[in-house]
């Protein structure tokens, strides 16, 4: 990753903002020195709004990569001077903060970044993650994986159900959901290749089920018969305390009663007996 300085005026919320990008618990804490993160160096806002500390910023800024400008949403003038991003050996992007704020001013922020000379500018709320993976990409350097999933991690969950052998998955292929921040993530993965590796996942877990439901049969299992389940065959459907569906032969009368069945069959996803 490149190394990011963080400039600003007190409170805009750049340590707000540094635990973000780490993905970690968002609590004040204000700062009081220089701080150096693993890419992130959080610089306290006197440092911007005092001139003879100002000085140390620029020093400081060699030692990164990039230096992001903070502004708020809700900051009343603009700290930067037209143009200071001039000043900077090193590229200076902009950055919107607290865009969730209620009476913030977006444009107006970005606008000011603008004029300081800041490009690309990015609009992020720490309290809500919108704007963070943006700048995650910017920051990102050949050969950094982000933790959106690759195909690495697919295959890891499928290593984890190998080990740990459930009984069944409830299993779906994420859908985004408006207003959650992962909506806003970027999609890396065409839906053929997730179908690819849900289908693998799905493969190894009907194995998986199909083996440990094998074993029950010739058991006697208690079961609570709970309903009917359309089928002629194996009419009644029931479970067992552990949730497992056992389809059962027998009569509807026995609708709401714990019996003992006698496990005959099975597949993938059901057990089947008679009482
Ligand atoms: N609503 C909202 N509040 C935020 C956001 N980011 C920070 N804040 C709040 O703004 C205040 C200041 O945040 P900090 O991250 O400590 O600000 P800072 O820029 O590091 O300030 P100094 O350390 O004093 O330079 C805190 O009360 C944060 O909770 C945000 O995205 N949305
Ligand atoms: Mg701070």
């Amino acid at each position: 990753m490149k190394k990011i300085m963080f400039v600003g005026r007190s409170e805009c919320g750049k340590t707000t903002l540094t635990q973000a990008l780490r993905g970690g618990t968002i609590h004040y804490h204000k700062t009081q020195y220089v701080n150096h993160h693993s890419v992130v160096i959080d610089t306290p806002g006197e440092y911007a709004q005092t001139a003879n500390l100002g000085r140390a910023l620029a020093l400081y800024s060699y030692e990164a990569d990039v230096v992001g400008l903070l502004l708020s949403t809700i900051e009343p003038y603009s700290l930067y001077p037209p143009c200071v991003a001039a000043c900077a050996n090193r590229p200076v992007i902009g950055i919107v903060t607290q865009i969730d704020q209620e009476n913030g001013d977006i444009e107006r922020a970005h606008h000011w970044l603008e004029m300081a000379g800041a490009n690309p500018i990015f609009h992020v709320s720490s309290y809500t993650g919108e704007g963070i993976w943006q700048i995650l990409n910017y920051l990102k350097e050949p050969g950094d994986v982000l933790p959106w999933e690759t195909e690495e991690e697919a295959m890891e969950t499928i290593s984890l159900i190998r080990e740990v052998r459930y009984d069944a998955l409830f299993t779906f292929i994420y859908s985004p959901r408006p207003g959650t921040p992962a909506a806003s993530l970027p999609d890396t993965v065409s839906r053929a290749e997730k179908q690819v590796w849900f289908d693998k996942l799905l493969e190894e877990q009907n194995r998986i089920s199909g083996e440990l439901h094998r074993a029950y049969v010739g058991r006697r299992l208690r079961v609570l018969v709970d309903g009917e389940s359309g089928d002629e065959q194996w009419p009644l459907s029931s479970r067992t305390h552990g949730g497992r569906l056992v389809h059962l032969r027998g009569d509807a009368s026995l609708i709401g009663q714990y019996v003992d069945a006698e496990i005959l069959d099975s597949n993938t996803w059901a057990l089947f007996g008679a009482v």
